[in-house]
């Protein structure tokens, strides 16, 4: 490997990947020095390293991008910089005598897609991915290094300085999710970039998007308007839905494409559905529209699988979805369809699949689509534990000896909507509760037996909204649990501990409380006072 020395920045050639456990610091020498405190940073990287020689920002420095790709995650860096710094922080292509923060794409890093070097010292700041994306996520490392009043939306008085360190980074899954429901209550453009934005931070890089359920239909369809006129009006308890125009969606993907996220979006089928059924009476069996719903059971309703007006249907809402969809998934939902007999469904969700192949993309679907016998270029979502209302981990397995990849979204771990302990407000917990500890202490590729690292595509933490109707609510669930998720999809599973773990976590509240983020003050994580 050829050492890159741009800026006269030395990067380590050769910095043993997972050669330390998540979080542990090698100090460098000092000549005997007290050892700089390793920088606490979520989710741990591969290494990283405290050299005790930070840089500073000032107002002459700048953003050095040397090609295109680094171009997003230089932007991105500067406006969040310049908001809390003041600082003019210019994105340059050359930096000048100043120095400043080098974003390099340019030179192979052999960190695969989203990996990353970093490296601060008093020289300046050398960031070396393969890829824009590598580099994106780079730069949400480097915010971490930084003091926590640089998440602030407005200018605060210096110092501004970069802990000096040393990262070498990349995924341990390619796949990190957080899926938001906006259906049980609706969710407006400006909140799902919020949430979007925060889970960024933590290297999401899957936003999946649950358009539809019985109590809503949340995506405007060309041909069929009643969808949204009168499967859009309703929420559960009542309170006001609403709904995405296709330029709403198309600006949702564009801001998570911004920050390298990729947007699956979700239809759920054949339960779920009641906001559909609703809306036009000859998808009902009996071709009678159903009433709208707002209450929160679920299995009760159910396309006509046997009606070819349905796959009419699903043509249009899959080709629109992923006519306007960049990313390569399409979700058909398939979960709790109780209202629907075994083989009606195993011939529907083939029928669906074929639509969305048709489509150019992958199917995507909760756990249940494995009884489907699906293609194995599809993926299926592993969410039911043992203890819940069924043996989920049976229907994860069989996905898996198919050759169908697993997300992993156990209810008991992953869940954001269980509640935290027997006193949290907001919440259910059909699943049991699930404090930051347990929401954090599981392995994907050791939690259902038969399912191993290569079964595996990821992870990801739902959020149902059936008891959440605003962003402080949506906050208050999501973190702190929501990074230890990312956590688990991007660290190592070696030496990952509670213990370390949650003294990184803590050092995010302060960023959190930057940001006026809602987080749940939870008494497992010893917050800074
Ligand atoms: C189960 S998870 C559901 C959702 C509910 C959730 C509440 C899944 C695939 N189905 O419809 O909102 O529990 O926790």
């Amino acid at each position: 490997m050829r050492p890159s020395r741009r800026l006269g920045l030395p990067i380590a050639a050769a910095v043993v990947i997972a050669g330390l456990a998540p979080g542990q610091a090698r100090a460098a020498d000092h000549g005997g020095a007290a050892h700089p405190a390793a920088p606490r940073l979520v989710p741990a990287p591969v290494s990283v390293e405290a050299t005790g020689d930070p840089f500073t920002l000032t107002s002459a420095t700048r953003v050095v991008v040397r090609s295109g790709a680094g171009a997003r995650a230089a932007s991105y860096l500067a406006r969040l910089l310049r908001r809390s710094t003041g600082y003019a922080l210019p994105i340059v292509q050359d930096a000048g005598a100043g120095g400043g923060i080098v974003l390099d794409a340019t030179a192979p890093q052999g960190l695969g897609p989203e990996g990353y070097r970093l490296e601060v010292s008093g020289k300046g700041v050398l960031l070396a991915a393969d890829t824009g994306e590598g580099l994106f996520r780079g730069v949400q490392t480097l915010r971490q290094l930084l003091p926590a009043k640089a998440e602030s939306p407005s200018r605060r008085p210096g110092p501004w300085r970069i802990t000096g360190a040393r990262v070498t980074d990349r995924p341990r899954f390619a796949y990190r999710g957080a899926m938001l429901d906006v259906a049980r209550h609706f969710f407006t453009v400006r909140q799902v970039k919020r949430y979007i934005d925060l889970a960024a931070a933590y290297k999401v890089n899957m936003f999946h998007l649950h358009l539809s359920d019985d109590q809503g239909w949340r995506i405007a369809i060309g041909k069929w308007p009643r969808l949204t006129e009168v499967g859009g009006r309703t929420a559960v308890g009542g309170d006001r839905g609403g709904f995405y125009t296709r330029n709403d969606y198309r600006e949702i993907v564009k801001y998570a494409q911004d920050r390298y996220v990729t947007v699956i979006p979700e239809i759920d089928t054949p339960g779920h559905t009641n906001a559909a059924l609703a809306s036009y009476a000859r998808l009902n069996c009996d071709g009678r529209a159903r009433r709208p719903y707002t209450g929160t059971d679920v299995g009760f309703s159910s396309l006509c699988v046997g009606k070819d007006v349905t796959y009419r249907f699903l043509d249009d809402v899959i080709g629109e979805l992923a006519r306007l969809t960049p990313g390569p998934y399409i979700d058909i939902g398939g979960d709790e369809a109780k209202s629907t007999r075994r083989a009606g469904y195993r011939a529907f969700v083939a029928r669906v699949q074929k639509i969305v192949h048709r489509h150019g993309k992958r199917m995507m679907g909760w756990e249940e689509i494995a009884d489907a016998k699906p293609s194995p270029d599809s993926v299926a979502e592993h969410w039911n534990p043992v203890t819940g209302r069924q043996d989920g981990t049976e229907l994860a397995r069989s996905a898996a000896r198919r050759g169908v990849k697993l997300v992993m979204a156990p209810a008991d771990h992953a869940y954001l909507d269980m509640k935290y302990t027997a006193r949290t407000r907001l919440g259910t917990d059909w699943a049991g509760l699930v404090d930051v500890r347990r929401a954090y202490a599981w392995d994907p590729a050791r939690l259902v037996a038969g399912v191993g690292e290569d079964d595996v595509l990821g992870v990801e933490a739902p959020l149902w909204t059936e008891t959440a109707r605003t962003s402080r609510d949506l906050e208050y669930l999501a973190y702190p649990r929501l990074p230890g998720i990312a956590e688990i999809g991007w660290s190592p599973a070696r030496g990952r501990s509670w213990d370390d773990y949650r003294v990184r976590l803590a050092a995010q509240g302060p960023r959190w409380s930057a940001r006026s983020v809602n987080f749940y003050h939870s008494p497992q994580v010893p917050w800074p006072s």
